[in-house]
């Protein structure tokens, strides 16, 4: 990295991913020069740490940007929407963590170990978009294959932690356990079934084809970061009792045969994995692993057997920190040393 130092904002600065993010740019050692902190009227004078200082939470608004080389934005599609080109036109750079950009075809959709190369594209409109947190997962593992042998098809179901849906979520979880293992009447406020010791095959809202929009963004997010609109994706999102860290069972076909060995060898060297494979002693990712560090953990490698060319594999990542707040940062990493 250059010697240059950057201002930064944080938008959603009190959230899940906003929190994670800070710890991120400290973790990372990114060169700060200064970080505002940003997130809604109701958080103005909360105290939030940075490098052992104690930063005041500012407002959100129009005049935040000033000054502001790099801002990261995780307050929600609705705030980024508004706020993105606002803080683009006052001359900085923003990277967001909603959906609300992902698919503009002058922003690009970045996870740095697929498609580094198009942050360039980040000139056309000031901003570059984080993909959703099972689509990073999902093509950090399968890119290496894709390059190899190609991929025609995917078939995925994810089995997605409560932090992904923030704060209030992790609570709900929280509270309803305690209250049903000590036989209590529980509250539901997040979910619109109860999440403790049950799955919710439910994540985003209902389409009219009858998918959600998770199961959605994971088609047209994998084709963008891929490049190739001629991949399938099919998915299925299911909520599950778990705190932190996402995992997602995935089926591939290949268009040229590849052996469950080769696919292990492959991502025993492939940026950003972990191989979490040796099932004789009972080793696989588990959500709890993958939780609090930044790898793709891919294990449960095997030949699916009904097909030609198949491939079978389970993968768990930290859905907060690879998933959203760690890809950002190193996003804002090659774009500091790069382009900056
Ligand atoms: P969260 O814990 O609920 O935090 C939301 C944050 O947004 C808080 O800091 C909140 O500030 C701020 N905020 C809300 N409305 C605002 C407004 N009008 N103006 C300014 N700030 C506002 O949610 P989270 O889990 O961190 O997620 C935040 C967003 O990140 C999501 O909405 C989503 O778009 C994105 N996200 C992306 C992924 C991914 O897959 N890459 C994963 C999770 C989340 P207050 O504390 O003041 O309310
Ligand atoms: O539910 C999860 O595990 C991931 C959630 C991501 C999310 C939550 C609220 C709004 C998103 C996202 O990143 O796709 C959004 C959004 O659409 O911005």
């Amino acid at each position: 990295m250059s010697e240059k130092k950057f201002n930064i904002a944080v938008a959603g600065a009190t959230g899940a991913v906003g929190n994670q993010m800070i710890e991120c740019l400290k973790e990372r050692n990114f060169p700060v020069k200064s970080i505002k902190l940003l997130a809604s009227s109701r958080s103005v004078g909360r105290k939030l740490r940075f490098k052992g200082d104690a930063l005041s939470v500012e407002e959100l608004t129009e005049e935040s940007f000033k000054g502001v080389d790099i801002a990261l934005f995780s307050a929600g599609g609705g705030t980024s929407l508004k706020f993105s080109p606002i803080a683009a036109s006052s001359g900085c750079v923003v990277i967001d963590n909603s959906s609300a950009w992902r698919m503009d075809a002058d922003v690009p959709l970045v996870v740095p170990e697929v498609n580094p190369h198009a942050i360039a594209d980040y000139k056309k409109k000031g901003i570059i978009a984080n993909p959703n947190c099972s689509t990073i997962q999902m093509v950090v593992a399968l890119n290496p294959i894709r390059k190899k042998c190609g991929i025609k098809r995917i078939v995925v179901s994810t089995y997605q932690a409560v932090s992904g849906t923030g704060k209030k979520a992790i609570d709900e979880l929280f509270d309803q356990t305690r209250a049903m293992i000590n036989f209590l009447d529980y509250k539901k406020n997040v979910y619109p079934h109860r999440i403790a010791f049950n799955c919710l095959p439910h994540i985003d809202v209902f389409l009219d084809n009858g998918y959600t929009k998770e199961e959605m963004k994971m088609l047209n997010e994998t084709r963008k970061i891929m490049e190739d609109n001629t991949i399938g994706v099919t998915a299925t999102t299911v909520r599950v009792p778990v705190f932190f860290g996402h995992a997602e069972s995935v089926n591939i076909e290949t268009q040229e045969y590849i052996s469950a060995s080769d696919v292990k060898a492959l991502l025993e060297k492939a940026p950003g994995v972990k191989l979490v494979d040796d099932i004789k002693n009972n080793i696989y990712p588990l959500q709890t692993d993958a939780a609090g560090q930044d790898l793709t953990m891919v294990g449960r490698i095997r030949q699916d057997e009904s097909i030609p060319n198949g491939i079978n594999m389970w993968i768990a990542a930290d859905n907060i920190r690879k998933g959203a707040a760690t890809n950002a940062v190193q996003i804002a990493e090659i774009l500091a040393d790069k382009y900056l």
